[in-house]
């Protein structure tokens, strides 16, 4: 059959495939679909130097691209098991079953997969044959049988054919779409209704935020709130299946399950978190008031042995962490299991139904998010995703700060004020300084302090000249130290240098 017939039958083929096999992977589990499955296999396969690439050129959609290149790569595959088969539909047949093992391991090797969820890749592998198979011969039929001459009626039925494998694909793929998000898991959490602290965090001050002049909010809203973590498809982990165990080096293994978890005095407190893979200027930093139960008393109760310095942490799919044992009891720093945030149930894509918050270090040494499994343990015995691929061990939230307002190259009135945000969790703010066009630094009005493991709001009033300015930040926190102009990388432990703007004074 001729080339453009024969990569349609190929490319419809796929596409049917791997519709239905979303559709059942969203009957039984997100991550069987095989489609989704590779996906989440290519992120942990990565390596590092084009993550890296991929975060920094893509940001937040780097989840988006990937899904399209992947998309972009499985379509030439099927284009090309239709080219390779212009008589005989073996060669095509052959690939497509190579391709649908890999998506049967991609999908068993998921840390959360059950024996059930290999029937996704397999019913997409089944489909997938049988639409190539049909459409092959389909395509042959309508071919020419000698120069010159067309049969009318095939091609009139490969045409409908493929209008009948491509409508029901869709249809497939937009319901697994469907499950794949189905709401159950909401419902169940919206139920929780608000979650009400013993201890309330006390009320925000009028005076914590410059947000009528271009700061953030000092509280920041869940669904504004960043969102980092290297999943595709969040875990659908229900409170009354929630466990978390605690064991490894202690003195008695503990397991706590959701109402054990929430008969404990709950706490209230205002944190800012940060993510290490924040550029200088970037925008992974929020701050909510979360509730949840102090981990220093459950480690108590385990008893942890002298020589542990590391608590590893892991979630239900299977990504790890690793914390050190003295930032968990330390009775400042006040280390929670987080089960709500700003009044409501921690959300979904936040860890639902419980997570870790440690103030003052990364979100990667420290944020667990569906953690069901504490190990107490060394830092020599394990090592945690992260960790594995390039980041650094310990790190704890540098001293930083950021100009909001005005935007980078943004026109603005004489008289605009210069805001931002400082931020040395455990630490505290002290003095946040602007320059303008490299002159002398300028000391800025500073928000209300919440407290240490907040951020704190900047303002620089003043007439500026009108024409091209560059403004400078640099902040200095409560142990003396300021920040300085050498630039580092994020990796492994966080980027440094003073953030710049540029804007014009109309
Ligand atoms: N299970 C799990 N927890 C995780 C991550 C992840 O990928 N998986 N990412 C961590 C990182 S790098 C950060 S910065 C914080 C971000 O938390 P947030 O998405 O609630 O802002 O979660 C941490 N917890
Ligand atoms: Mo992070």
């Amino acid at each position: 059959m001729s080339a453009p017939v024969a990569a349609l039958v190929g490319l419809l083929s796929m596409v049917a495939g791997l519709a239905t096999g979303h559709l059942v992977g969203g009957f039984i589990s997100p991550t069987a679909s095989p489609f989704l499955a590779v996906g989440a296999s290519a992120i942990d396969l990565t390596p590092l130097w084009l993550k890296d690439f991929a975060v920094r050129a893509f940001g937040s959609y780097d989840k988006v691209v990937l899904l399209s290149g992947m998309a972009a790569v499985v379509g030439l595959i099927a284009v090309v098991a239709g080219l390779i088969s212009p008589r005989s539909r073996t060669p095509g047949l052959v690939l497509i079953v190579v391709l649908g093992v890999i998506a049967s391991v991609a999908v068993l090797s998921r840390p959360t997969a059950g024996s059930l969820d290999v029937l996704a890749p397999l019913v997409a592998l089944i489909v997938s044959a049988g639409t190539f198979a049909f459409l092959h011969r389909l395509g042959l039929l309508s071919q020419p049988q000698t120069a010159g001459e067309v049969v009318g009626m095939p091609r009139r039925t490969l045409l409908a054919g493929s209008v009948a494998v491509a409508a029901g694909a869709g249809i497939a793929a937009a319901g697994g779409q469907l499950l794949v998000g189905r709401s159950g898991l909401e419902a169940s959490r919206k139920a929780l209704g608000r979650i009400g602290p013993t201890v309330t965090a006390p009320p925000i001050p009028p005076g914590a935020d410059f947000a009528a002049d271009g700061s953030p909010t000092f509280i920041t809203r869940n669904p504004d709130f960043y969102r980092v973590d290297v999943n595709l498809t969040l875990p659908q982990l229900r409170t009354e299946d929630w466990k978390l165990r605690i064991h490894g080096m202690v003195d008695r293994e503990v397991t706590l399950n959701w109402s054990e978890l929430t008969s404990r005095p709950l706490i209230e407190r205002a944190v800012t978190m940060t993510c290490v893979s924040n550029e200088v200027g970037g925008p992974y930093l929020s701050t909510a008031n979360f509730t949840g139960v102090l981990l220093a008393d459950i480690l108590k109760e385990a008893g942890m042995a002298p020589g542990a310095d590391q608590v590893y942490t892991t979630s239900v799919d299977g990504w790890t962490c690793g914390t050190p044992t003295a930032t968990l009891v330390d009775p400042v720093r006040q280390a929670m299991l987080v089960i709500g945030m700003n009044g409501e149930p921690l959300p979904i894509e936040h860890g639902f139904p419980v997570r870790m918050l440690v103030p003052g270090l990364y979100g990667f040494v420290s944020g667990t998010k569906w953690i069901t499994d504490m190990e107490v343990t060394t830092f020599d015995a394990k090592r945690a995703y992260w960790l594995q691929r390039g980041w650094g061990q310990r790190a704890p939230i540098k001293t930083m700060s950021r100009i909001d307002s005005p935007g980078s190259f943004e026109r603005v009135s004489p008289n605009t004020p210069i805001t931002g945000v400082a931020w040395a969790q455990t630490r505290g703010i002290e003095k946040v300084e602007v320059r303008l066009d490299h002159g002398p630094w300028r000391p800025a009005e500073l928000s209300t302090e919440v407290n240490v493991d907040t951020w704190r709001m900047f303002r620089l009033r003043g007439r500026w000249e009108p024409g091209a300015h560059i403004a400078e930040v640099r902040a200095t926190d409560k142990t003396g130290y300021t920040q300085t102009a050498d630039r580092a990388a994020p990796i492994p432990d966080g980027a440094t240098g003073w953030h710049s703007v540029q804007f014009t004074v109309q």
